[in-house]
């Protein structure tokens, strides 16, 4: 931060080097063999401070400039997630490819891969369906919500930009060992049968979820905070060789299809 509170510049091509700094002394073998511990019980895991300090401003001030210039308000329940809301406001991934080179830094980077590979305890890689690689939400008013789902791709991390205080919500809910019946999908069955669980996030701190099977929320907001993130999806070995549709995401964020071009 400067003394006027922007942010320093930072470089795409420094991003990859100030997370290997930044990681090798947050996150050094005894952090990681915890966290992962913890991802291997709960399949939700925080990053706390995921984000070095010399790059959170930069990020935030790239997602909010591409939020306030290309945000789609949606206002839908999705009948695929058993009627759940999306209350929110979105931007999908080809218009951040363009604006986002930050945004785009962190996901290609070998750091975030290796890290995140280390927490899950197997390889994962880039998304095939670039329409999944990052897209930005905002919850502004009171009673905005991204309600239960899961989603196609097994692993997902999530950069929390701003959030409220969780006595005004948007936390994170998380009911692991679900599984998403696209034609008969039971939010309802899923809560009844298992634990929820729920996790209080601060603005850099990320998590890791494994999101086909762990059916997912953010508690709805309240007051005048907004909460911002980042959701960047990355796949298991195995997706790459898995038939995978991706209706949710086409219809929230837009898949591939620019916005910009639309007549
Ligand atoms: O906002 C969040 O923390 C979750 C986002 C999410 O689940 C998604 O985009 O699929
Ligand atoms: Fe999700």
């Amino acid at each position: 931060m400067t003394i006027d509170g922007s942010a320093v510049h930072v470089a795409a091509e420094e991003v990859d080097g100030l997370l290997g700094r930044h990681f090798a002394e947050k996150f050094d073998a005894a952090a990681t063999a915890e966290i992962r511990e913890k991802f291997a019980a709960e399949h939700i895991v925080p990053l706390r401070g995921l984000l070095p300090p010399e790059l959170f401003g930069p990020i935030r001030d790239e997602a909010f400039g591409i939020m306030d210039r290309y945000g789609v308000s949606h206002d839908l329940t999705f009948e695929i997630t058993d009627g759940t809301p999306r209350s929110m406001t979105t931007v999908g991934q080809p218009v951040i490819k363009d604006e986002g080179p930050l945004i785009d830094a962190f996901y290609f980077s070998p750091q975030v891969l290796d890290l995140v590979s280390r927490v899950v305890g197997e390889k994962v890689h880039t998304c095939p369906y670039a329409g999944e690689h990052y897209v930005i939400s905002r919850l502004l008013k009171s009673g905005d919500t991204h309600g239960w789902h899961w989603d196609d791709y097994t692993y997902g991390i999530i950069l929390v930009l701003e959030a409220p205080h969780y006595t005004e919500g948007g936390f994170v809910q998380a009911v692991s060992h679900t599984s998403w019946d696209k034609e008969n999908p039971d939010v309802h069955g899923a809560l009844i049968s298992s634990q929820v669980r729920s996790y209080a996030l601060e603005p850099g701190d990320a998590y890791v979820v494994k999101t086909n099977t762990t059916m997912h929320r953010v508690y709805p907001i309240r007051g005048d905070g907004r909460r911002t993130i980042v959701n960047m999806t990355l796949a298991s070995e195995d997706d790459l060789s898995r038939p995978m549709t991706h209706e949710t995401n086409d219809a929230l964020f837009g898949g591939v299809r620019d916005p910009r071009d639309a007549g």
